[in-house]
């Protein structure tokens, strides 16, 4: 029998997806995008899991798409609609991370390239091993970055870092990235794991609804004046204030006890 194109761990609330083409350093295959925004969209709606954390299995994070893939390769000799194959496969696997309903994080363990960067970069907490290394690849084989990755960089890098990283497709390391705020911490290789389950585990006992809100507030203000965000703040607030781990959360600290938040 074939292995799994995703493993699939659980520590207590956390689920751990791991890539696992470790030969291909996890490029993604048509059945890899459905496998992963199936995992990505079942566990979320799993009201078990409070968070999710993605990683690779062996020496790289993901290569991005597999171009040995029937369904994209030249080799074929077929014409191949691209823009169809990431209508169908990945925009659906980066709108899965973008509107998961509980909060990701992404472990990235070695080299991301190509849509394996923007896979990195659709998570909301973004740790990457040391020994990892960025690119995005696409210039080198005549397109343009996709996977979100034309909205994500320059908002995260400014339009400078971002169009130069893009235009001459050279690496970045993890500790640059570190440095110009394209991932939130990089790690030494034996402490990413039990750093990314620590967070993952961490945004696991804090109240989901507010932090999944917290991630569609900054997204929606991207694209806002100042009054139009406080308006979404102030609308999202009304909702939350209602909620059971508000309540929860401003008992738990009159009564110096941990809180036990619940809601989703
Ligand atoms: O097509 C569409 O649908 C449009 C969407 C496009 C989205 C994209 O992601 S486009 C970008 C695609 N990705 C790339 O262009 C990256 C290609 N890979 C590389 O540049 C290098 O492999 C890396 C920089 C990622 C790593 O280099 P290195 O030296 O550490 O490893 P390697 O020896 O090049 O690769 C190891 C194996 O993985 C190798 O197989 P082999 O020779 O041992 O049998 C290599 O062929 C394979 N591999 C790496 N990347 C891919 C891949 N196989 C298929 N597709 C890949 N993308």
């Amino acid at each position: 029998m074939a292995d799994p194109l995703i493993l699939v761990e659980r520590h207590e609330a956390v689920a751990v997806l791991r890539l696992n083409r470790p030969a291909q350093l996890n490029a993604l295959t048509a059945d890899l995008v459905v496998q992963l925004r199936e995992a990505v969209e079942g566990l979320g709606a799993d009201p078990s899991v409070r968070a999710l954390l993605i990683t690779g299995e062996g020496r790289g994070f993901c290569a991005g798409q597999d171009l040995s893939d029937a369904l994209v390769s030249p080799e074929t000799g077929k014409a191949k609609d691209l823009g169809h194959i990431i209508d169908h496969y990945h925009i659906p696997l980066c709108l899965a991370l973008r509107n998961c309903p509980v909060p990701t994080v992404c472990a990235v363990n070695g080299v991301a390239a190509g849509a394996g960067v923007s896979l990195a970069l659709g998570c909301d907490v973004v740790l990457a091993s040391d020994a990892a290394v960025f690119v995005l690849g696409f210039n080198k084989i005549g397109l343009v970055p996709d996977g979100g990755a034309t909205w994500l960089l320059p908002r995260l890098l400014g339009r400078a870092k971002a169009l130069e990283l893009a235009l001459l497709g050279d690496k970045l390391s993890a500790t640059d990235a570190e440095l110009c705020g394209l991932i939130s911490r990089c790690l030494p290789p034996e402490q990413l794991m039990q750093a990314a389950l620590q967070a993952a585990g961490r945004l696991a006992s804090l109240p989901t609804r507010a932090l999944v809100s917290t991630r569609k507030l900054f997204d929606d203000a991207m694209q806002m004046g100042f009054e139009p965000a406080l308006r979404a703040e102030s609308r999202q607030q009304s909702l939350l204030g209602f909620s059971h781990d508000y309540t929860e959360g401003v008992a738990a600290f009159q009564q110096k006890r941990p809180p036990q938040f619940r809601d989703r």
